[in-house]
């Protein structure tokens, strides 16, 4: 089965009403492969604004979701609440998200439990550090990674894997299309060995750090690169370049 390729926007802590509500003109009015499934992650304080604006097929995103239902958990946001407010993605497990705010390997297959659970598809995230890489440890640090998140979900069908090398994002440095290629094949055998042969052949794998409209191409030719989740171009009108990279 053909995978649909999948382009995210990772707007990160980044905008402004006025520059929120512009960034959604250009996407509206672009012309889109119709090929392509678009999903932008603007602020929580944005989603309702995105939401209603938003047309072209495009949807939103969250940058993050909680893993309790309702009740007394500050500057929380729960699943019930994305949906109940027409959001039908959130990303989880950005190495923002697991460095900065310390979230654990068990605490991000949590949330991606409960959120797949309650109707809320996944963009997850997984990715190794300078560090990990230089000592051999790419695939395992990955490997630890679905495991913990293999152990708590059963259904795979709402969830894309984002691969971020944390050594990439934001920092210019794209890893190499072979680095990529290499890492996201070994998810893939990961998934048909530890998972099913189905949810192999059939879940997205996306490249994720410093993707432009440059080295978009190239990447998206790959085998195993099924799409992108995008950073700071997701700001700019290059987004739609690397939308319609697999045209
Ligand atoms: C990686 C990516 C988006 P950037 O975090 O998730 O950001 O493209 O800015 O490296």
């Amino acid at each position: 089965m053909a995978r649909k390729f999948f382009v995210g926007g990772n707007f990160k802590m980044n905008g402004t009403i006025e520059s929120i509500k512009s960034i959604v003109k250009n996407l509206n009015e672009a012309q889109i492969d119709p090929n392509v499934e678009v999903v932008i992650a603007p602020p929580a304080l944005y989603l309702l604004l995105v939401r209603e604006h938003l047309s072209n097929g495009i949807e939103v995103a969250a940058q993050n979701v909680f893993d309790k239902p309702n009740g007394a958990f500050t500057g929380e946001i729960s699943v019930s609440q994305l949906k109940d407010s027409g959001i039908n993605w959130t990303i989880l497990g950005h190495s923002e998200r697991r460095t900065i705010l310390n979230e654990s390997d068990e605490v991000v297959a949590s949330k991606t439990k409960v959120a797949t659970e309650g109707g809320v598809s996944v963009i997850w995230c997984c990715g190794e550090s300078l560090e990990e890489r230089e000592s051999g440890n790419t695939i395992s640090v990955i490997e630890k990674q679905l495991s913990a998140v293999s152990a708590k979900i059963g259904n795979w069908k709402n969830v894309v894997i984002a691969y971020e090398p944390i050594w990439a994002i934001g920092t210019g440095k794209v890893a190499s299309v072979q680095q990529a290629q290499e890492v996201h094949a070994a998810i893939r055998k990961w998934l048909k060995a530890n998972v099913s042969e189905q949810v192999s052949a059939e879940t997205r794998i996306l490249y994720g750090g410093s993707v432009n409209g440059k080295n978009c191409k190239e990447l998206a030719k790959e085998e195993d690169i099924d799409g992108f989740l995008v950073g700071g171009a997701s700001l700019k009108p290059e987004f739609v370049d690397i939308i319609n990279s697999n045209l």
